[in-house]
């Protein structure tokens, strides 16, 4: 008997299909975000001033990335991209969300918790947000946080609404202000709420931290922040405790969780400014506690390790190990970051950090870890944190909309070491906010695209000659990697292609 070809085709596609649904694998899933971790800042990546012990044993025992990127040189947009897979400079209101912005991701979008919460997966975020609490008026903070991370796909959250230089100091924990007295109802503005309310300028001298610039209003915990706020006082947590007040809750909501398949956004506020390790940690290391709340981000890996030893979870569980921008130095307070630098190299051999769309600036360690499942070794692979969504969804068999995740790629092969397995062939790079500048790496050529006048990372050469930074800039980093040798006007085939593949990229609102 003859069989029609069309049958045999769809015959294997339904084997293949079915195939398919079987390979499908649910891992539990913990993406342990750094928060202004440079390249060089652990020792697994070269750093000798301090030593990162559980950080390097996933290196060791996982996949090593030299290529590994987050999609910003700052914070939210950073975070906005990898949760939802699209490029924040394709959206409004995706730069450094103020004390007291509305939601950042809209309920509607499609996030990397959604996708995964598709497919049966338990998830949560604990630790900094960063990202929006409430509708277009902002967050009512002594009513409901909402929308928030449970509107976009979190079953659970336990938050720091900001970054812990933002007002105020109060937990969220799903929707509502940990704490909170009615009776002492939090407030939260821009403008100071009355003359004598004391701030980083009127009692500077009372300060445990001073600020070196911006940082100078409310004054908690003896430091004074972005934003004045008034109220709350049961709510308030101390700089000193956050680490480990993450680590705790993770570990109780992972035994909670550990029948179904989860995933677990571990956001941490390490190494943010103010930078406040817990007393036990203040000291450790020759770096001030620049360094030493590094030590403080190393343990609490060790911690959620052994959660997962404990629970017998270590074959069972894919970790990610990211940061979402660059080094800075003097973020706004003195804590002689730059002083006792000594000769760690925060950004490794790369130039810039936080705000730059130099290599430093998104470059970043980049770890992946699944106990007997990835092979250990290292990585040239180009990965970034935006392409989590759409790598989880292909392992896990969960769909993506057509219309959502419009940057993310499925570089999962290439996450888990599998021999021969590609990364991304090309990478946008932004700094803050939305359409200022832009890095286009394409194999080893680098183009930076400036377009902001003011740009934060002007360049320091051009700043000395009082010459204008040219708008496009071509660099090769296989040679390069210090960005110091523009090769835009000598080779313009490269440069044209480049610029025109940037120019696409940004106007066809996809690179899905
Ligand atoms: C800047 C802050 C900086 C830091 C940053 C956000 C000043 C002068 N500088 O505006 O201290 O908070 O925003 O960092 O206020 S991020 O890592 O969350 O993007
Ligand atoms: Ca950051």
């Amino acid at each position: 008997m003859r069989i029609p070809p069309a049958l045999i085709v769809s015959a294997v596609a339904l084997v293949a299909t079915a195939l398919n649904l079987q390979s499908a694998e649910k891992p539990n899933v913990i993406v342990i975000m750094a928060d202004d971790l440079g390249y060089g800042d652990i020792s697994a990546y070269g750093a000798t001033s301090l030593r990162t012990p559980h950080i390097d044993q996933l290196a060791r025992e996982g996949q090593r990335f030299t290529s590994g990127y987050c999609s910003a040189s700052t914070c939210t947009p950073t975070r906005y991209s990898f949760l939802t897979g699209t490029y924040a400079f394709r959206r409004p209101n995706t730069g450094i969300a103020p004390p007291n912005s509305p939601a950042v991701v809209k309920p509607g979008t499609e996030t990397i918790a959604s996708i995964l919460g598709s497919v049966g997966y338990k998830t949560a975020v604990i630790g900094k947000w960063h990202l929006g609490l409430g509708g277009p008026e902002g967050p009512d903070w002594n009513g409901e946080l909402k929308p928030g991370p449970r509107e976009i796909g979190f079953d659970y959250n336990f938050l720091l609404p900001t970054t812990n230089d933002r007002v105020p100091q109060v937990y969220v924990e799903n929707s509502r202000v940990l704490n909170l007295d009615p009776k002492d109802p939090l407030w939260v503005g821009n403008e100071k709420p009355s003359d004598d309310h004391p701030t980083g300028i009127t009692h500077r001298d009372t300060l445990k931290m001073d600020w070196s610039h911006g940082h100078n209003s409310t004054i908690h915990n003896g430091i004074s922040r972005i934003g004045f706020y008034t109220g709350a006082h049961a709510a308030r947590f101390r700089d000193e405790d956050l680490a480990d007040e993450w680590v705790k809750q993770s570990s109780i909501w992972i035994e909670e969780n550990k029948d179904d398949p989860f995933f677990l956004f571990f956001s941490s506020h390490d190494l943010h400014v103010p930078r406040i390790p817990h007393e036990r940690f203040q000291g450790v290391t020759s770096l001030g506690y620049r360094g030493d709340v590094i030590v403080q981000l190393d343990w609490c890996v060790g911690e959620l390790m052994k959660t997962l030893k404990r629970l017998d979870l270590e074959e069972n569980t894919m970790i990610v190990f990211c940061s979402d921008n660059g080094p800075v130095m003097d973020d706004g307070y003195v804590d002689l970051a730059l002083e006792n630098l000594g000769n760690h190299r925060a950004a490794g051999p790369y130039t810039g950090g936080k705000y730059s769309i130099y290599e430093g600036g998104t470059r970043t360690p980049f770890i992946t870890w699944w106990k007997g499942k990835i092979q250990p070794g290292v990585s040239d692979e180009m990965v970034c944190t935006i392409d989590l969504v759409a790598s989880l969804a292909g392992l896990t068999g969960a769909k993506i909309p057509d219309d959502q995740c419009l940057d993310s790629f499925d570089v999962m092969d290439a996450l888990l070491g599998k021999k021969g397995a590609k990364g991304r062939d090309h990478l946008v790079q932004q700094d803050n906010g939305r359409g200022n500048n832009y890095g286009l790496r394409v194999g080893s050529w680098k183009l930076q695209r400036h377009d902001s006048k003011n740009a934060r990372n002007v360049l320091v050469e051009a700043k000395l000659a009082n010459t204008k930074v040219a708008q496009y800039r071509l660099f090769d980093l296989s040679k390069d990697p210090e960005e110091k040798n523009d090769l835009y006007n000598k080779n313009k085939r490269v440069a044209q292609r480049l610029t025109a593949q940037l120019e696409s990229i940004i106007e066809s609102g996809r690179s899905r």
